[in-house]
């Protein structure tokens, strides 16, 4: 039986398993990246490991998140990353380059190889055709060391694009409309395969913005075909060399098949508080903004600024909307000065932010109090713009710009004709801001420089055979890892101080959480459906560890976060029986015996002391995850193992 583009890419890193559905595959990856928020836990954890150089073809570090400084502790970070990159064979990408996933496609993506970042919108990369995943930091450090990547082999889904665009219809309303097509959870354990032949007039941008997207369907990863269009972009990019073609064969099977017809899509608006709550944008018609942003690493390619720039051309924007503009990327915003759209942009009355994340994960430019905000970027959960009673949006450019011209949720297809942009043929390569690392002989006598806020990670105790523990915090579905550990510009700067962060853990939900764990001393946590979908961030297991969770129960897991848990060594369970949720309270005198023996056969008897329930909980763990959670989490079981 023929092969997907997945398929093909995981046999040719195999390192052990089959492409058995559901079972555990390690992959050896060929390139790695890393953010600077979770960057400096990731690079202390590979100091661990004790290795002199990474062992990958290419891995880098990218500056791009925590980059307001409101004090020491971000620079500190910054020049501890650079300085570990320096000595141990990493690229570094300063701030101000741009954003992690938007520089790496443009200068170091290539397609059929593999990739994961400690980021969970790594999956941009599957606009070229590689197999790029987002994962936890320590997961990223092992594959520095030469370690394999694990993963439940998913299953295979195919979304079929026909027909054309229609103008003002964009890549991110096919990204809005799969997600409304498949909702937040509905791309667990599957990878995406994107292909029919709409894709021909899809840019790699626009395929970029898709797979970045696709992130938000819990799905492993997305992917297009690499094609004439991908080898366009790579020679644009000066990288012809790195092109290779790739495609599914004509009899792959995949478990699901999704048609969208392209010329009956319509603008899309995800709105509060989830990216799968979509309606059309003319059923929102009237509503009033105060705040727009255009860019993240979904929407801030030149293609999308160039858009933007030629909408925004001779026009002011409305004077009661403050509107962001953040390009993704150096690359981006100095090609917007050479060809003049840079000026259309300021004199139209927008804020030129810095190549970065920026508000997208609450670093400045919160909306004022129970604003409301239309955002170009791929989340929009609870309280994560900064601003707790703000309404966030998430459109295209071309909505986006429509509402900051109007002042109002508009159709953006009311603006008149779309002006023809076409990508460069070339892009301007200047790669200044990408630092090399130092040769083996010179990087021997470099220093690694740290600063104060940087404390040494926690570690976690082994599990014993019995666990007690009082149930601390009662959560509902789809927990998002902002619940869990939120972000924003008070917080993120404490990324490598887990005492600190640890005062926030949950604080979105309850504000006590924190010091009721912390005195419990050992507690389990419950929670409903989707538990820890969003961001890779491995503080949201490493800080819960801190404060002493040792069990998670939940009705079903995000991927990333259930394999960050493991790796802290907190035990992931699941109901047997969804309902015997509801059997549960804060508060109750919880467990759980003969844990090994329920490890091997994959159930686990729950006491509820406090009720007397008995209650069946599923733990699927493969031998080396059951080893990794009896040795006290992944550090621990790697020590052990040398
Ligand atoms: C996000 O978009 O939530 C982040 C911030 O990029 C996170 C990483 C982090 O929390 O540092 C992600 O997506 O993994
Ligand atoms: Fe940065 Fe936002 Fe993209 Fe996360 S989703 S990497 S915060 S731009």
């Amino acid at each position: 039986m023929g092969l997907t583009i997945a398929q093909k890419i995981i046999k040719s890193h195999l390192i052990s398993g089959d492409l058995t559905v559901g079972s555990e595959v390690a992959l050896k990856i060929d390139q790695t990246l890393t953010q600077d928020a979770t960057g400096t836990m990731a690079y202390l954890e590979f100091e661990t490991m004790g290795l002199k150089r990474v062992k990958t073809e290419k891995s880098v570090a990218y500056i791009d998140h925590n980059t307001l400084q409101s004090g020491f502790e971000n620079a500190d970070d910054h020049r501890y990353i650079q300085s570990v990159c320096k000595k141990h064979g990493i690229y570094f990408s300063r701030p101000g380059n741009g954003i992690c996933h938007q520089v790496h496609l443009e200068r170091f993506g290539i397609p059929g190889k593999t990739l994961i970042g400690s980021d969970s919108h790594t999956p941009t990369g599957g606009g070229i055709g590689m197999l790029a995943m987002g994962a936890g930091g320590l997961d990223v450090a092992v594959a520095m060391g030469g370690g394999a990547y694990y993963i439940t082999m998913p299953k295979m889904y195919k979304v079929n694009l026909k027909g054309k665009l229609n103008p003002f219809v964009t890549a991110k309303d096919i990204s809005l409309e799969i997600l409304r097509i498949l909702s937040v959870k509905g791309g667990v354990g599957a990878i995406i395969e994107w292909g029919g032949e709409g894709i021909k007039n899809l840019s790699v941008p626009e395929r970029a913005t898709i797979t970045n997207m696709g992130t938000e369907l819990g799905a492993t990863t997305s992917i297009f075909p690499s094609d004439e269009v991908t080898k366009e972009f790579l020679k644009a990019q000066g990288r012809e060399q790195d092109y290779v073609p790739l495609c599914s064969d004509p009899d792959a099977s995949y478990d699901k098949i999704i048609e969208i017809d392209l010329n009956q899509l319509k603008p899309l608006i995800a709105c509060p508080h989830s990216p799968d709550n979509i309606v059309t944008v003319e059923s929102l018609k009237g509503v009033k903004v105060d705040q727009v942003c255009i860019g993240s690493c979904t929407n801030s390619s030149l293609l999308d600024m160039l858009k933007v720039a030629s909408l925004l051309k001779g026009k002011t924007i409305d004077p009661t909307v403050s509107l962001s503009i953040s390009p993704g990327s150096k690359q981006v915003l100095s090609m917007l000065a050479d060809c003049g759209a840079l000026s259309d942009i300021l004199s139209s009355g927008a804020r030129v932010l810095e190549c970065a994340c920026g508000p997208c994960i609450g670093m400045g430019f919160s909306p004022n109090s129970c604003g409301v905000s239309l955002r170009t970027f791929n989340r929009n959960f609870l309280g994560r713009s900064g601003t707790a009673d703000a309404s966030v949006y998430l459109v295209s450019p071309e909505t986006a710009v429509a509402a900051a011209l109007t002042g109002y949720i508009t159709d953006p297809r009311l603006l008149g004709e779309m002006p023809e942009v076409k990508m460069p043929s070339f892009f301007k390569i200047d790669d200044s801001a990408i630092i090399e690392p130092a040769s083996e002989e010179e990087a021997k006598d470099l220093e690694i420089l740290r600063g104060p806020n940087i404390k040494p990670f926690p570690t976690s105790k082994p599990q014993l055979d019995t666990l007690s523990a009082e149930l601390v915090l009662k959560v509902e579905d789809n927990i998002t890892t902002d619940h869990i550990m939120p972000a924003g510009a008070k917080i993120l700067p404490y990324r490598s101080n887990i005492p600190h962060l640890s005062q926030f853990c949950f604080a979105v939900c309850d504000e006590t959480f924190s010091e009721r764990a912390k005195a419990l001393g050992e507690s389990i946590i419950v929670g409903g459906s989707n538990y820890g979908q969003g961001s890779s961030r491995e503080h949201a297991a490493l800080v819960p560890m801190y404060l002493g969770v040792r069990a998670v129960i939940t009705k079903s897991f995000a991927r990333i976060h259930i394999a960050n848990l493991i790796n802290a060594g907190i035990m992931p369970l699941t109901f047997k029986n969804p309902d015997d949720y509801d059997k549960l309270n804060q508060g109750d005198k919880l467990e759980l015996t003969n844990i090994f023996e329920g490890m091997d056969k994959g159930e686990i008897i729950l006491k509820n002391n406090s009720t007397g329930d008995k209650i069946t909980l599923v733990c699927d763990f493969t031998q080396r995850q059951k080893e990794i959670l009896k040795a006290g989490g992944l550090l621990s079981y790697t020590k052990d193992e040398k």
